[in-house]
């Protein structure tokens, strides 16, 4: 048997290190997700508090069966977690996007208090430290306690699911086998595995069983017109069960034609997405997750950059249900750290194998204008050698790649280390004529013709409140963000050759240390502002370009 029992409520909070000895009924009784930086992550100044606060929760011994466990699990703790369970410390975590699980069987009694500290402060190893974005702090995507029988599926390793199916396709896409895997904690004989009502058993070896499906015919994920998932359910004797959804596509980036999606050439057009919001912070629910699917779809975009982090599982998940294709990073962003490399390659390894399964995602990124603010040295090669080696070795299905800042020389060496690249252009907005990013393109195209690239972002600030019949760049009017964006879609629309291109960014986000344009704490280059009310011009410029004409007809004046 497994009980999963959502551990959102009945929290007390505080600014402090230490850690209580009681429930303390004095802090601020909060509920998950919660971030202590919805307010001060947001109005400017980058005076938000950064530091180590703690969270408290009481709980009463749940019931557990002969040689069960109590396994809790976060979602998401912000960005260095320690967890003490009745004064006894358990664990300590680093790097604030990823779940992790602590095992708490043993020191359980009648009464029980759980303490987690949080610590988004500054230091010189866990990532992101320098980026154009509010680390908020918190326990701000939920916790659970889950109970299982002596004999489990793998809740210990890397904060995985414990179970895998990565499918292969034959080549007429007719047909395909499902290698599915599955990790066993305690011991087990067997383990039963079904997919749409087909079963098999494998017998667990050293904790693992396996066993090849074939679906034939398959019914393909085929992107958003049909993202067709299919779900594995894996079952042991002792009662306790995982699933797992998967799709089967193929990938297929080719440096002269850009992406293609089983077989069929489909340009990958889209837009960036941080997980933040106007009020809540980093702290969404569901509901927040669901509309910004909404509005990705509204554009007709068939692509999302979940920048510059491992997102909410369930944000992966709606973008399987959608059909979106994924580009998904770890924070490894804008400065390299020399103590930093453990970080970046658990960072990684807890990405790969807790969002392995998604078919929605087609690369990992390794780092995000990392020699913005210094060279590619060598610690920092090796650095990245190290992580696109680890890519390849935890997942052999998908390519890794980069987002290289502008003033990248085409001809350093850290472009050779991905698989495939991408620039991060701002031409007419940061620097130069919109025509650079054309002639920048073409020039790179016709040096590297047997290179894959792509363009990760660009976008120019607007507030919604400066309007002008004479828009010019550094303006932050809607109106050069549209001119800016009107030549930025031919541009892409003429370079059929970049495996994908991501607008940045759909939605205003919070990056505190910014003040301008005639607001504080928020980067404006939204097509929808942060509170996502106003839908600023450019996104209907994007509809018009890239939505279904016929299926969401539309008018904007
Ligand atoms: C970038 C960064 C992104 C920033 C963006 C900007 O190149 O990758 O994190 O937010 O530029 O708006 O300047």
């Amino acid at each position: 048997m497994r009980t999963i029992t959502d551990f959102c409520t009945g929290w007390r909070f505080a600014k402090t290190a230490s850690v209580p000895a009681a429930l303390p009924e004095s802090w601020e009784a909060v509920t998950l997700p919660h971030t202590g930086n919805a307010v001060d992550g947001q109005d400017g100044g980058n005076d938000y508090w950064r530091g180590t606060a703690m969270y408290a929760k009481a709980f009463a011994r749940p019931a557990l069966e002969e040689n069960g466990c109590a396994v809790l699990e976060f979602l998401g703790a912000a960005m260095t977690a320690k967890v003490w369970v009745n004064g006894k410390k358990l664990a300590h975590h680093e790097g604030g996007f990823s779940t992790f699980r602590v095992d708490i069987t043993d020191v359980l009694a009648e009464e029980n208090l759980l303490c987690v500290s949080v610590d988004n402060g500054e230091n010189d190893r866990v990532y992101p430290q320098k980026a154009d974005f509010t680390f908020y702090g918190g326990l701000y995507r939920g916790v659970n306690l889950i109970t299982v029988s002596a004999a489990h599926f793998a809740l210990l390793q890397n904060g995985t699911p414990g179970i895998h199916a990565p499918p292969k396709l034959s080549e007429d896409l007719h047909s395909a086998e499902v290698t599915v895997e599955a990790w066993v904690e305690g011991s087990a004989r067997n383990v039963k595995f079904s997919i749409n009502g087909k079963t098999q058993d494998a017998a667990v070896m050293d904790g693992h069983a396996q066993t090849v499906f074939r679906l034939d015919p398959v019914h393909l994920w085929d992107g958003v017109d049909d993202p067709y998932l299919y779900t594995v359910l894996a079952q042991l004797e002792s009662g306790d069960e995982v699933s797992a959804r998967f799709g089967c596509r193929t990938i297929r980036m080719d440096p002269g034609q850009g992406f293609f999606l089983n077989g069929r050439s489909y340009p990958l057009r889209g837009a960036a997405r941080h997980q933040d919001r106007a009020g809540l912070g980093n702290a969404l629910t569901r509901k927040e997750h669901q509309e910004d699917i909404e509005m990705i779809k509204e554009i007709g975009a068939n692509t999302v950059r979940l920048a510059h982090y491992q997102h909410a599982q369930e944000f992966y998940d709606l973008c399987d249900e959608a059909g979106l294709i994924v580009w998904a990073e770890i924070p490894y962003i804008t400065q390299h750290m020399p103590n930093g490399r453990a970080n970046t390659l658990s960072q990684m390894c807890e990405l790969i194998t807790q969002c392995y399964n998604h078919p929605s995602i087609v690369c990992w990124g390794l780092s995000n204008e990392i020699t913005a603010s210094g060279t590619a040295d060598e610690d920092l090669l090796e650095n990245h050698r190290q992580l696109n080696a680890l890519c390849h070795e935890l997942d052999a299905t998908r390519p890794t790649t980069m987002a290289y800042v502008f003033m990248l020389e085409t001809d350093s060496p850290l472009i050779d280390i991905a698989d495939v690249g991408s620039y991060n252009l701002y031409f007419g907005w940061y620097i130069g004529e919109l025509s650079q990013n054309d002639s920048f393109f073409d020039a790179y195209h016709a040096k590297f013709p047997n290179c894959c690239f792509g363009f990760s972002e660009y976008g120019a600030d607007a507030n919604p409140q400066f309007q002008t019949n004479t828009p010019d760049k550094g303006d932050y009017t809607e109106q050069y963000q549209c001119v800016y964006h009107e030549h930025l879609l031919q541009c892409i629309e003429q370079r059929p050759y970049l495996w994908a291109t991501h607008l940045w960014n759909l939605f205003d986000f919070a990056a505190d240390g910014r003040d301008e344009g005639g607001k504080n704490g928020v980067n404006q280059k939204g097509l929808v502002t942060m509170d996502r009310k106003l839908k600023k011009d450019a996104f209907y410029l994007y509809k018009a370009a890239w939505a279904d004409p016929v299926r969401a007809p539309f008018v904007h004046i």
